[in-house]
């Protein structure tokens, strides 16, 4: 029989569109369930073409389902994934709650399919937007040359702080469009109000330094994940990973600058073959033409794209890139998706 699927956390933002790419992919699944906090039960969503209704999350809503996707807050997925897994359900978690668990597998299935087949608590956990836009090129580039070092800067969109990100940018750029706004200091502030939404600083005309929660030594969660993901997926425990964090108004689609630095010797020329060739990636680097990946092209497809490849001027063993990928599908659902199919391969013997 066809798996049935559980997706849990239906009608975040992430959710939503992980419906679109339940529709637009082959329809592996017998039932697609649907499943939300107690407050979004009873509404209708589509799915594959048929309105479904929304169920409250409880025990029982995993009867008789194989697989779950979970998009929830970390403390939700934390309390409940165990609970769905007790029931014998594979549970796919797309919260940082078990990320760094070591009974938890991190999955990207272009990088690391085959640690998903390996999950001691019913658990595989998808990694985070951040890592996620980048960690398909990077996997492709260390398979041949070794990576030994990471050196990125971010570019978030604010779909990644969610709906509330994205309500926030748009009724600020409301606020500014049309005025001479951005010419003195603290004249945007003023315009947009005291109400930032879930980001520190006004997100309109406006770069933020910041993304997550504050830790240790003035790291921000964000940054910190994007180190260990990095670590965990790649199977590089001891990989030498700086990141900064940093929040642009753009929608949808993170961006990243990385100064990449291997174990062999680099050439731009192998690393287009390597990229061009790698499931998931697409090579856009032809600058003496004004191509290269920008968030507003790349924004509602799946794959990591992948641009100003040049090798350091003082490093023959680094290259810097500017990769692109949209933070909802593959950063998000799309990874799960796959995840989840994968899973389905297996218990289906396929
Ligand atoms: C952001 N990457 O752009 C974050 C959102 O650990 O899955 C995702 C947080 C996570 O704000």
């Amino acid at each position: 029989r066809k798996p049935n699927l559980a997706v849990v956390g239906a009608t975040g933002a992430v959710g939503g569109v992980l419906l679109g790419i339940l529709s637009e992919r082959a329809d592996i699944w017998g039932e697609v369930r649907l499943i939300a906090s107690p407050r979004s039960a009873g509404r209708k969503l589509t799915v594959r073409g048929a309105e479904t209704e929304v169920l409250a999350l409880a025990e029982e809503v995993f009867d008789d389902i194989d697989i779950a996707l979970f998009d929830v807050p970390d403390e939700v997925s934390a309390r409940w994934a165990p609970v769905a897994a007790a029931k014998g359900v594979v549970v796919v978690d797309n919260s940082a709650a078990f990320r760094t668990d070591p009974d938890v597998p991190l999955v990207v299935p272009e990088v690391n399919a085959r640690a998903a087949r390996a999950r001691p608590r019913g658990i595989i956990a998808n990694p985070n937007c951040t890592t996620l836009s980048m960690i398909v090129a990077l996997g492709a580039l260390h398979a041949e040359y070794g990576l030994s070092e990471l050196i990125v800067s971010s570019y978030q969109a604010v779909s990644g702080a969610g709906k509330a990100g994205v309500d926030v940018l748009r009724s600020q750029l409301s606020a500014v469009s049309g005025t001479e706004l951005g010419t003195t200091p603290g004249d945007v502030r003023r315009a947009v109000g005291d109400d930032l939404g879930p980001f520190p600083a006004p997100m309109a005309l406006n770069v933020v330094p910041w993304a997550g929660s504050l830790q240790e030594d003035g790291w921000s969660s964000e940054e910190l994940k994007v180190r260990n993901e990095s670590r965990k997926i790649l199977g590089l425990p001891d990989l030498r990973v700086a990141a900064t964090c940093v929040r642009v108004p753009v929608i949808t689609t993170h961006s990243l600058t990385v100064h990449a630095r291997f174990e062999r010797e680099v050439t731009v020329a192998g690393a287009h073959e390597i990229l061009a060739a790698a499931p998931g990636v697409v090579l856009c680097d032809a600058p003496e033409e004004g191509e290269y990946p920008t968030p507003a092209d790349v924004v509602g497809t799946d794959p990591t794209w992948v641009g100003r490849v040049r090798r350091s001027l003082d490093d023959p063993l680094a290259l810097e890139l500017f990769v692109c990928g949209d933070n909802l599908r593959k950063g998000a659902a799309l990874n799960a998706a796959q995840i989840a199919e994968l899973v389905a391969a297996e218990l289906t013997g396929h």
